[in-house]
């Protein structure tokens, strides 16, 4: 990815939101003033009334927008792509914002740029004992072998699973660590493996499927590391095993890039400010394709109801946030969550993730978040998504609350999470298409972080429905906690109790795992 470096214009933030850091320049404040609103008073938000604001046309509008603002990055990627430092991801920031303060004093909007990194792949290649090893794959945000080169060593076995300094033999010194996957993240073992000398680092699976995971947050110890099926090391393991030697050849050529971006966040300027109902969807797309199913259609949704919205009163206050860098690694909302303060955090009653709400091939599903693993509420606001889907005579299906996106910093830190989804890489069962409809055996979105990821990549009914369940759940929250939890006095002492059974089983943190 070229650096696009964010034109960060403008100093003037439409006041602060509680609780955000603005260390950095906004990018569009200073360009419109936001227009007043009239003071006449509205009617306090239903339901019924601001789900019946929704419609696919509408959405599809917005779609069609959007699509042409990927367009921009065509110069630089030769493709349309909104990935965060593209002028498409600076466009959809611009509409997003833009359309807010069109919306007058409604929303008191806020910017929070923030340093994000980046990572870019250009080529890679993996020999072991001279045979090109078809299982393995560059780890995100892995640095490239020494002068960008391909490096030559023997396979050394690291002891455990390369997880402490005692574990790298000597002779990983100028050679190619073997590291098992497990215990802990990507990241520590190659960073272990670069402390000890080796020129590259390769994570060997525990079960016989690759390894497509993340290095997370750069570190300068790391080393170019692959990861590798547990079918392919097998054999390899065994040689070294009996004392055989093993030459491998490993090559990267990677970029990892920090620029500038920005998370956006709108909160109502009425309702109370100390009990907030948060959602969010993410601004970015990967730089494979224009992302309008993920998460176009999230990240429209809320736009779109954050703009009817203003038709309404509201009781609690209401934040909508758009996310950048999720796509990288929850970078935004994780960035959001780090720096929010403790008496700020007690203020977000919950979080509500809306991350790809119309795939193609679609299921409705819901997180399954349990009060036992996740904070106490996110297994109400769970039913709240079943009995709307319920009570519409429709189907649903639990989908694991793995880490997989924006909530996962959220529940992390004691605030209760949630979401619905329609799925992407994974395969549509016929027990699904008997529930949904659809094609059986095929990917809920066969466009998953593909080019094909545009406007003919959207369920139209799936969106406009899922959508409504989006403005249930904010009216719900804007009109009444009554029933919902109250959050833990010792808020971070329960989170820490539980984030240890939630770490016990998320792999994921984003698309890629990192553990
Ligand atoms: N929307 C995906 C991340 C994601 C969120 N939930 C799931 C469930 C299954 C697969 C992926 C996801 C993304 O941003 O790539
Ligand atoms: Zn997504
Ligand atoms: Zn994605």
């Amino acid at each position: 990815m070229g650096l696009t470096k964010l034109a960060l214009i403008g100093l003037t933030t439409l006041g602060a939101v509680a609780g955000l850091q603005h260390d950095q320049k906004p990018l569009f404040a200073e360009e419109t003033g936001q227009a007043p609103i009239s003071g006449d008073k509205k009617p306090l938000v239903s339901s019924d009334a601001l789900q019946d604001t929704i419609s696919s046309s509408k959405l599809l509008a917005r779609a069609k927008r959007l699509y042409k603002i990927a367009k921009l990055s065509e110069d630089e990627y030769n493709h349309p792509t909104r990935v965060i430092g593209s002028k498409g991801h600076l466009g959809t920031l611009k509409y997003i914002y833009k359309t807010l303060q069109q919306l007058g004093d409604y929303y008191t909007l806020s910017e929070q740029p923030f340093p994000a990194v980046s990572g870019n792949i250009f080529e890679a290649r993996l020999l072991l004992d001279l045979d090109l090893a078809e299982s393995a794959y560059p780890m995100s945000l892995t640095p490239p072998t020494p002068k960008k080169q391909p490096v030559d060593g023997q396979l050394v076995l690291v002891a455990n699973d390369g997880c402490h300094k005692s574990d790298y033999p000597s002779s990983v010194d100028g050679n190619i660590a073997f590291i098992r996957r497990g215990t802990c993240p990507f990241g520590t073992k190659s960073e272990l493996a670069g402390k000890a000398g080796a020129v590259a680092a390769i994570v060997y699976n525990y079960e016989d499927t690759p390894v497509t995971g993340t290095l997370g947050t750069p570190s300068p110890h790391h080393v170019a590391t692959f990861g590798l099926s547990g079918a392919e090391a097998a054999p390899y393991i065994a040689k070294l095993k009996h004392s055989k030697k093993v030459e491998a050849t490993a090559y990267i050529d990677a970029v990892v890039d920090s620029i500038m971006t920005t998370n956006i966040i709108a909160q109502t300027t009425e309702g109370d400010p100390d009990n907030c109902v948060m959602l969010g969807g993410h601004s970015d797309s990967v730089a494979e394709g224009p992302g309008i199913n993920d998460d176009g259609s999230g990240s429209l949704a809320l736009l779109e109801i954050a703009t009817q919205l203003t038709n309404f009163s509201v009781n609690n206050c209401v934040r909508f946030a758009w996310w950048a860098g999720e796509e990288e690694g929850l970078l935004g909302s994780d960035y959001y969550v780090d720096v929010l303060p403790p008496a700020e955090n007690k203020k977000i009653r919950l979080f509500m993730d809306y991350d790809m709400l119309a795939s193609p091939n679609f299921a409705y599903q819901v997180y399954d978040a349990r009060n036992e693993v996740n904070p106490v509420g996110s297994q109400q606001l769970r039913d709240l998504y079943v009995d709307w889907y319920v009570a519409h005579g429709l189907n649903y299906t639990f989908i694991p609350f793995d880490g997989r996106s924006d909530y996962d910093g959220f529940i992390r830190n004691g605030i209760p999470g949630g979401g619905i989804a329609t799925g992407a890489e994974g395969i549509k069962t016929a027990d699904e298409v008997a529930m949904f409809g659809g094609e059986d055996g095929v990917p809920y979105d066969v466009c998953y972080h593909e080019l094909c990821d545009n406007v003919n990549n959207l369920n139209l009914t799936a969106w406009e429905l899922n959508t409504k369940l989006v403005a249930h759940s904010v009216a719900t929250f804007a009109r009444s906690f009554e029933g919902f939890p109250e959050r833990a006095d010792d808020g971070y002492a329960v989170a820490e109790a539980k984030s240890g059974q939630y770490e016990k089983t998320v792999k994921y943190h984003g698309s890629k795992m990192f553990i």
